[in-house]
């Protein structure tokens, strides 16, 4: 895939920003070899793909902050991100309720507003280390499909409660406003979650309706103006560019809730029905320092990574542990930063090295009970990929 611009890429990523906000003149854009990797929303990313945009932090850039600034949060569009007039912006709520509502976004800000941090990830973060078994389609991802944020918005229950939502819902639905093309036609991005996740209220709702990130305004890349923020749950279930709440006693007929978003040995009818949509996710990690094929002496080197506990409520990284003999033996690693309910927790490991060390292991387990396993079953979408994460260096 090229990191060449086009204009027609320029205007469908810019997605109705104005284009004179830029930093940098279009006109010299793509001249300059040097601009090549300049990207036009200004995302230091890099990019699996352009047109849609998918693109992660390197990630010795990712554990840098507690908080992912926007320009190292990562970006997975399933197209490209739609043209949204504000003026027009309407939020529709229906279904199993007894007040159907229609909100712009005045309506929607007399809400109270509720802000949470909480860490998004992909349910495919990860999935190149499945290419050692059997190569897997989908957006190329290594470990940076993760980032943590401050989130302010509106609790999901709020809306529900203002809607007044039916005795026999069972699930709650959203539906996006970009438009992605399928073999069936052109569908928007959509999914569901539970009713009981939807009407978790308090500090840490069960999901946001959110228009700002770290505060400020939603950028298109991440849903502008509202997107839903489903804290625990895979990154895919909380839609961008939100346009329809829809209460329902059914899940969403939705691709990305039907069909994708399962673990599958195979794309065939039958894994497809015997297999439920992803929700929650589990616990998972990386080292983001040092670089991989590194050639650091022997002695002793310094380690650092994330870690993200198993989305349930309450549970927190329990254990850290570092290896350098391939699994034997194990070291602990030390938290750094914040430790928050939903939350990624970086840490940092001095560990010793010797001339037959030829990979650094990470491992982790949380209170939850969940912990990352030696290895994983290949899964045909290659999602949730959480083994022992393995860092290539050389000892000199
Ligand atoms: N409308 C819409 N919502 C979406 C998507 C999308 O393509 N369209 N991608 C989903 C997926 S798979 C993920 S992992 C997250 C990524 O959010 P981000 O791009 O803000 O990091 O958005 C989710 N919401
Ligand atoms: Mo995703």
């Amino acid at each position: 895939m090229s990191l060449d611009w086009n204009r027609r890429e320029l205007m469908l990523a810019a997605g109705g920003l104005a284009i004179t906000g830029l930093e940098f003149p279009l006109a010299t854009y793509g001249q300059d070899p040097a601009s090549q990797s300049l990207d036009p929303l200004g995302k230091d990313l890099i990019f699996r793909t352009t047109d849609p945009r998918n693109g992660e932090p390197e990630l010795a850039q990712l554990v840098k902050s507690w908080i992912t600034p926007v320009k190292h949060f990562y970006v997975r569009s399933h197209a490209p991100n739609p043209v949204i007039d504000i003026k027009q912006f309407r939020l529709t709520v229906e279904g199993k309720v007894r007040k159907p509502l229609t909100l712009d976004l005045n309506q929607l800000s007399q809400m109270p507003r509720q802000q949470v941090t909480a860490t998004l990830t992909c349910a495919g973060n990860r999935r190149t280390e499945f290419n050692e078994e059997s190569k897997v389609g989908g957006v190329q991802w290594e470990a940076g499909a993760i980032g943590n944020a401050r989130w302010s918005g509106f609790a999901l229950a709020d809306v529900l409660h203002q809607a007044g939502v039916l005795e026999d819902a069972k699930h709650v639905w959203f539906e996006g406003l970009d438009q992605i093309q399928r073999p069936q036609g052109v569908i928007p991005f959509g999914g569901s979650i539970p009713i009981e996740k939807a009407m978790v209220g308090g500090e840490m709702p069960g999901a946001l309706l959110v228009d700002q990130m770290n505060g400020s305004a939603l950028t298109p890349d991440h849903g502008y103006p509202l997107r839903t923020v489903v804290p625990g749950y895979i990154g895919a279930r909380s839609v961008k560019w939100l346009g329809k709440i829809v209460v329902s006693d059914q899940p969403s007929p939705n691709h990305y809730l039907a069909t994708a978003y399962k673990i599958v040995k195979k794309t065939d009818p039958i894994d497809w029905t015997e297999s439920g949509p992803i929700y929650r996710y589990p616990i998972n990690g990386a080292i983001a320092t040092p670089q991989p094929q590194a050639r650091v002496p022997a002695g002793v080197v310094d380690v650092s990574g994330y870690v993200l506990p198993s989305g349930r409520p309450g549970s927190r990284v329990q254990r850290i542990q570092i290896s350098t003999d391939g699994g034997s033996t194990w070291q602990p690693a030390k938290t750094t930063g914040q430790s928050s309910e939903f939350c990624w927790q970086l840490w940092k490991a001095r560990v010793k090295v010797t001339p037959g060390t030829k990979a650094l292991y990470l491992r982790a387990t949380d209170t939850a009970g969940g912990f990352m396993p030696a290895r994983v079953p290949w899964n045909a979408k290659g999602y949730l990929q959480n083994r022992w994460y393995r860092l290539p260096i050389s000892v000199t």
